[in-house]
């Protein structure tokens, strides 16, 4: 074994780390040498080197030290060779690794939200946002702590061109929540107001919120969803003849004004006409169209042209 033993400086070579780094490691995470001569200094035997091999590897993946070393300090057989990708995606990385999901000041729900979204736990991602649901309402889930994890998995996709897996599968929890609490809420009567998105708008997931909003407060509201063509809107207004129409736009590749035109010269001209979300520039936007600022806005607006209607019927 003592032939086989390394110094210090022989590790370090070996795996391409400093001297100092493999003090750190010994000190911090007990990822020493284990041969002691007598008179001598410690030597490496090949286990520990295997150890330190882990370490080196794994810390070069973007793994905490802390973590690399509760794995090194197995049996080097007992470690995956993928392990350092599933321990990026359960979130066990450095700061600013690209593994962990930023959700600024939001509180500890939305950031085990975000730990349940990286490990694509979908039970736990449901479980998270119906608890919040159901204790807080659709706009305080929404505003504070559905938007903070989806801005922080746009923030992280924009700098790491990653986290799709992410974003898709939150998405769609996200929309099976609000469709629960519609479906909790069943509608009746006429439709009032009609949320749409944009033609090839994809982001759906801010006028789903509404609409469960709209359910929860008991208000009868059509969705037709994402991607709607301007002339498939149009027909359903003039079919439906709504009060107010929501129409969403998330980026500036959709929020061609012209939509928005088209509504207000629709048949059966809507009395509010929404353009909301952050495509929208407010300097293209046509006379007589309003501009909330975020949903609990939206819904206000909604709420009062629902009842001009309700009071002029009634009166
Ligand atoms: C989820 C998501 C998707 C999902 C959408 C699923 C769904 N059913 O909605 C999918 C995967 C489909 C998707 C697709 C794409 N996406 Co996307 N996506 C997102 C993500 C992560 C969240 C979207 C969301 O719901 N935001 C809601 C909240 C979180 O946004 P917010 O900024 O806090 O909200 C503001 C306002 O909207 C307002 N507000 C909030 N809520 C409400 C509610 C109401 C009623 C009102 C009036 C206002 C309001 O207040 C806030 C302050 O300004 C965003 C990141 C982001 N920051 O939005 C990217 C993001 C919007 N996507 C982006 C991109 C580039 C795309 C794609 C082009 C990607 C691609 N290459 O294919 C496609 C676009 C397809 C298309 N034509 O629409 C970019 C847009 C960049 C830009 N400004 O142009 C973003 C910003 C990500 C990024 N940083 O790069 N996406």
């Amino acid at each position: 074994m003592a032939d086989e033993a390394l110094s210090a400086g022989a590790v370090a070579r070996r795996l391409g780390v400093a001297v100092t780094t493999l003090r750190t490691w010994h000190q911090r995470y007990g990822l020493g040498p284990s041969e002691h001569v007598p008179g001598h200094h410690r030597r490496y035997t090949p286990a520990d080197l295997a150890r330190l091999e882990i370490m080196r590897r794994l810390t070069a993946e973007g793994v905490t030290p802390a973590e690399a070393a509760r794995w090194a300090r197995q049996a080097p057989g007992a470690v995956p060779a993928d392990l350092g990708t599933r321990l990026r995606a359960g979130g066990g990385v450095r700061d600013g690794g690209g593994g962990t999901i930023p959700v600024g000041r939001a509180g500890p729900v939305a950031r085990g939200l975000a730990r349940a979204a990286m490990r694509l736990d979908s039970a736990a991602i449901g479980e998270t946002i119906a608890h919040a649901l159901a204790t807080d309402g659709v706009v305080v889930t929404w505003d504070g702590l559905l938007r903070p994890v989806l801005a922080g998995i746009g923030e992280r996709h924009a700098v790491t061109a990653g986290l799709i897996e992410v974003e898709h599968l939150m998405s769609r929890c996200v929309s099976e929540a609000f469709a629960a609490v519609v479906r909790a809420h069943p509608i009746t009567g006429p439709a009032r107001i009609l949320l749409s998105c944009a033609d090839e708008e994809q982001h759906s997931l801010p006028l789903e919120a509404l609409a469960a909003a709209l359910a929860e407060a008991g208000v009868s509201y059509r969705m037709l969803g994402a991607r709607v063509p301007v002339e498939a809107l149009v027909e359903a207004v003039t079919r439906i003849g709504p009060a107010a129409v929501v129409l969403w736009s998330h980026t500036r590749a959709t929020a061609d004004p012209h939509q928005l035109s088209a509504l207000l010269a629709a048949p059966r001209r809507p009395l509010l006409v929404l353009a909301a979300g952050p495509g929208w520039r407010a300097d293209t936007l046509p006379a007589g169209v309003v501009r909330p600022v975020d949903l609990a806005e939206t819904i206000s607006l909604a709420l009062a042209v629902r009842d001009s209607l309700d009071q002029s019927t009634s009166g």
